[in-house]
């Protein structure tokens, strides 16, 4: 969409999920840097109203700022001189229906603008477009049904003349998809499936690719169904809860899908194609141009949804269009986003140990058997295995300085013990058939050697192109908000306890800190607004790291309480620093 990119190419917006349409997440701003950051202050903020835990950033068009909340997913748009609410709306939902199916709190990771409207997925599914003027409904259309544990917690993305969205219910066994909806209308355009016959996938046989025998190989006819037994692939997971990117050169959507369903491995043989996958979709057609499987036959619940990061770089002494992903399986994926060539996947985060590598000739993990939930079988309890279930990064998105040529990872360091078990089916209730609990990782991130360290998280600098980790800050608890990279050198993160963090993107160092009201799960974003640079974050705990406070499920029991699928016990101590309440806070110098 034209007016999309040109809104992004101006750094006084802050117009999509990612800041431009290659997800980098990075800002031309230099007014706030490395010297003057410590001066910064918060200049003002506003209170949702809504208490769980907030996800997404404010979004900045033309001097207008659009907020959202978590269910029941309140649109604010707010006039940024008299910080007066211009409209707001809040859709019609139900409850009852709705909130029981959501997995990981009530999450919506915010909205899209488009054409002069704004986008917003509502957590029942249904797909709304706003007017951006008056905030009054053009259409609305229903992405997938609740009742069948459909629900949606992602940003869409304006691409030409159409909005992406996926779906959630990974835990429900629900069949993943990525749509495209007409941006005047609401028309279906496309709909291209994780999972099922080529005709869903919308993988062209003999046109589409993947990388196989060290090559970029053409696909074969139904090669998805060839990986499941019978027609567990229409429950088959690969839910698309993440974040969109799009390359308008290429005229490539990308972006990746998440588990296969159940948790139970021994229940679905096969590789389950293409779950875990990063996927590079036509944008006009949805026809696949290429797909490449990260964990084939997951045994851990690592999604492969985190974001797809677009940049150019050289890798071994060549120039390539690259897309840049890190996955909860714990390693840091380069690719050729042209052709789905491999060219670099190493491990983000030393202290994983379910595989020893990536056979770069094959793409697969291997696979280290103790930590194998199949191997170990059902009822029993695989012990020690990291990263945990929500990964060595769960979906907070990275940010990318072309000043370093560096990637800023918001990370995860845990290990589990997780114990698979038999279960059945039923449309509409959870599916998950494993039982999970969570504790520090207690290793070096940058060695992998185990130590005594109790630190949940960190923040880390990675450089793609090589695969190597250049510096990593500690953190008590998982970072679980998205950074921004800015001109003025400095990166910024929030974290559970509800720090606003700013820190020096050459080395690390932490240069300013402010604690906000609430647990940051959200994004940080930056826009100028009359020639003065903002930075703005919505704090609000909750998320699945969070979930103990935000759904009230702490009964104080246990450490190793397995509540909020393994989140509750490990998380525990989090709410000695912050509480519930969503607010956006506004920084300037
Ligand atoms: N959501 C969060 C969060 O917002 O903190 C964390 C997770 C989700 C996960 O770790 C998940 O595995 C997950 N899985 C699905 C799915 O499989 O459909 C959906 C979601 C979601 O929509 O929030 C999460």
């Amino acid at each position: 969409n034209e007016d999309v990119e040109k809104l992004t190419q101006n750094p006084a917006n802050w117009a999509t999920w990612g800041g431009d349409y290659a997800g980098t997440r990075y800002s031309k701003l230099s007014q706030i840097n490395t010297q003057n950051v410590k001066n910064l202050q918060p200049a003002w903020s506003f209170s949702t109203g809504v208490l769980r835990g907030h996800e997404g950033g404010p979004l900045v068009v033309n001097g207008v700022m659009f907020i959202h909340t978590p269910f029941p997913n309140t649109v604010y748009a707010i006039d940024q001189t008299t910080k007066a609410v211009i409209w707001e709306f809040t859709p019609t939902m139900d409850a009852d229906v709705t909130i029981p199916v959501m997995c990981c709190d009530t999450v919506n990771r915010g909205l899209a603008y488009g054409d002069g409207k704004i986008f917003l997925q509502q957590s029942d599914t249904v797909l709304t477009a706003l007017d951006a003027k008056t905030g009054k409904r053009v259409w609305s259309v229903q992405n997938g049904d609740p009742k069948l544990g459909m629900t949606n917690t992602n940003a869409p993305l304006v691409v030409k003349d159409k909005v992406l969205t996926g779906i959630s219910g990974g835990e429900f066994g629900v069949r993943g998809f990525l749509a495209a909806y007409d941006i005047k209308t609401g028309q279906l355009a496309w709909k291209g499936y994780s999972m099922g016959p080529d005709k869903d996938t919308l993988i062209k046989p003999g046109k589409s690719t993947t990388w196989q025998d060290g090559k970029v190989t053409p696909l074969g006819p139904e090669s998805s169904l060839a990986t499941w037994k019978g027609d567990q692939w229409k429950i088959g997971g690969g839910t698309t809860w993440g974040w969109y990117s799009y390359d308008p050169k290429l005229n490539l959507v990308y972006y990746g899908s998440g588990n296969p369903s159940t948790w139970n491995p021994t229940q679905r043989p096969g590789d389950n194609k293409w779950s875990m996958s990063l996927w590079a979709r036509d944008a006009d057609t949805g026809e696949v141009k290429w797909v490449y499987q990260m964990t084939p036959h997951d045994e851990w619940d690592y999604d492969g949804i985190n974001e797809t990061v677009l940049v150019d770089q050289e890798v071994k002494g060549k120039m390539h269009k690259t897309i840049v992903h890190f996955d909860r399986n714990g390693v840091g994926y380069t690719l050729d986003r042209e052709t789905g060539e491999l060219l670099v996947a190493e491990k983000f985060d030393k202290s994983v140990n379910w595989l020893t590598h990536v056979d770069m000739k094959t793409g697969r993990p291997q696979v280290v058997p103790e930590f194998s939930t199949e191997h170990n079988g059902e009822d029993v309890n695989t012990v020690g295995t990291c990263p945990a279930a929500l990964g060595a990064k769960n979906m907070a998105p990275v940010s990318y300085s072309p000043q370093t040529g560096l990637f800023y990872i918001s990370g995860n360091h845990l290990c589990m013990e997780y114990e698979p078990f038999e279960v059945s089916y039923t449309a509409g209730q959870p599916y998950v058939g494993a039982t999970l609990s969570m504790m520090p990782a207690g290793a070096d991130v940058l060695t992998g050697k185990k130590d005594d360290s109790t630190n949940l998280g960190q923040f880390t600098a990675f450089d793609a192109k090589t695969g190597k980790i250049v510096w990593s800050n500690k953190e008590q608890f998982s970072v679980w908000s998205g950074s921004v990279a800015t001109a003025g050198g400095v990166v910024f993160y929030g974290t559970l306890e509800g720090y606003l963090k700013a820190v020096d993107a050459k080395t690390g160092k932490e240069l300013y800190k402010f604690k906000t009201p609430s647990g940051i799960i959200g994004n940080v974003n930056t826009w100028e607004f009359n020639g003065k640079q903002y930075v703005g974050v919505l704090s609000g705990i909750g998320g699945w790291a969070g979930i103990g406070i935000a759904a009230g499920l702490d009964d104080g029991s246990s450490s190793t309480n397995s509540e909020g699928l393994g989140a509750v016990g490990a998380y525990r101590s989090l709410g000695s620093y912050t509480k519930l309440g969503g607010t956006l806070t506004v920084f300037a110098l």
